[in-house]
């Protein structure tokens, strides 16, 4: 390749999900372990389910599971937010769905910056979970001014990665040469800085208000806080985690084990102390930080708002049933409350429960013209045609509050009173976000017009 070819938003994202990769490697090394622990899973499950490998392949899930993963990241101001969106842009990341955690004790409110059309999934899905404090939810007025002005002063990126957004934005792509200058310029907005910018005194004060308040506040950047890659068999993964002496968290986030896994199961280890130094000549010039973590996660079905909306009420139902949320015999009540939800493929679908990719299978593409006669079940029972689930490639509200929560040392149970506010949101992030049910339904579709059997 010529050095000043254009190189695609999805190459350039590949680049950069890879040099997070190895850089949080290096930083946290047992986030090493963990993708150790996932690939042997991985092929394991694979070798005792070939039916799975091969649906795998058939929806393209299968060669981009091993570079598959996703991390997390707050930042402080609209404008950190703002730069953000129009950095993730360069690797075609869009913001998708709005996320309130301040319901769940914790200020912030977030976004998911993914890839959202099929092709650009298939080849790395890689998206970053990306959290605004709410710094209005400080009570204390005089800390909140302090917490504003610390962030207004900082500048989170380097000056040559905004040059290198901006030509990207006036010439429509970076050359593999600004590319790979691009995606090392913008990991030093995500890099570990050991050094708090602010005094001990400063940082103590922020961290009472809110341990997450501190995380944001003190340090030179937002810090990838965690890489998540992603599991086939999350029970083995977790068994594997406490067989290896890793402190992992007690329960799964989301829905129970099923035969036909729907939306996102996660489950992380909790956050490490890490050692902090604060400028010379402070009271205390030392101390420690506790916010990075790893993470590991079983994604399946994406469901329709119908479905959706029955996930709902069946995970209320099994942490309203036990008092105090993720506790006790909790994994019971999830299983016993899912009972209600439909487990093979063939009733989600036809119930509209969750979004399906249809392709040809051999005898469909030797007489496609006997597919465009019938209906899309005809088509399913006759062999010419085959349905596969859309991976669900969004996140959980109530998931990610519990993953938050675990790693905020478990002390911050609070709720914030209050109201969600996505129009500040996206007011912030400068553009509106995308709806995720829009992204599934056109996956949905455009396979359906490529079999013939749009309606
Ligand atoms: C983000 C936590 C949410 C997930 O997978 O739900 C998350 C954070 O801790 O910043 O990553
Ligand atoms: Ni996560």
């Amino acid at each position: 390749m010529n050095a000043s070819t254009p190189l695609s938003p999805d190459e350039i994202r590949s680049l950069f999900a890879q040099a997070m990769s190895r850089m949080y490697r290096d930083e946290v090394p047992l986030y090493g372990t963990l993708m150790e622990l996932v690939l042997e899973v991985n092929a394991a499950t694979l070798a005792r389910d070939p039916s799975l490998a091969a649906r795998l392949q058939r929806s393209d899930a299968l060669d981009r599971l091993d570079a598959e993963r996703h991390g997390a990241i707050r930042v402080g101001t609209p404008r950190e937010l703002a730069t953000l969106r129009r950095l993730f842009a360069v690797m075609g990341m869009l913001p998708v769905g709005y996320y309130d955690l301040a319901v769940a004790g914790v200020p912030v409110h977030a976004t998911a910056f993914r890839p959202v059309d099929a092709a650009a999934l298939a080849r790395n899905p890689f998206r970053v979970f990306t959290s605004l404090l709410r710094l209005e939810l400080i009570e204390d007025a005089a800390l909140r001014d302090d917490a504003a002005a610390i962030l207004e002063a900082r500048e989170i990126f380097t000056p040559r990665a905004l040059a290198l957004i901006e030509r990207f934005e006036q010439a429509g792509g970076l050359t593999a040469d600004e590319a790979a200058e691009f995606v090392a310029q913008a990991l030093e907005t995500f890099r570990w800085h050991s050094e708090a910018t602010v005094s001990h005194a400063t940082y103590q004060a922020l961290l009472s208000a809110h341990r997450l308040i501190a995380d944001v506040v003190c340090f030179r950047g937002p810090h990838i806080n965690h890489l998540t890659p992603r599991t086939l068999d999350i029970d083995a993964a977790q068994d594997a985690m406490q067989a290896r002496g890793i402190d992992a968290k007690a329960v799964i986030e989301g829905p129970p084990r099923r035969r036909c896994p729907i939306l996102l199961r996660q489950t992380s280890f909790k956050a490490l102390r890490e050692p902090v130094l604060f400028p010379a000549g402070d009271s205390a010039d030392a101390g420690t930080h506790t916010a990075r973590f790893g993470e590991i996660e079983q994604r399946g079905l994406a469901l329709t708002p119908k479905g959706r909306a029955l996930y709902d009420s069946l995970l209320a139902r099994a942490r309203e049933a036990g008092g105090a949320g993720s506790t006790g015999d909790y994994g019971t009540r999830l299983a016993v409350a899912f009972g209600d939800f439909p487990d093979d493929d063939d009733t989600l679908r036809r119930e509209g429960l969750g979004y399906y990719r249809y392709a040809l299978t051999d005898a469909g593409r030797a007489d496609p013209s006997a597919v465009a006669r019938g209906s899309v079940d005809d088509a399913i029972s006759a062999g010419l045609v085959t349905a596969d689930p859309v991976v669900y490639e969004d996140f959980l509200p109530v998931s990610a509050a519990g993953i938050f929560q675990s790693n905020l040392g478990g002390g911050e149970q609070r709720a914030f009173a209050a109201q969600s506010n996505r129009d500040a949101f996206e007011a912030a992030l400068g553009a509106q976000v995308h709806d995720e049910f829009e992204i599934y339904a056109r996956i949905e579709r455009e396979s359906l017009v490529a079999v013939g059997l749009a309606r």
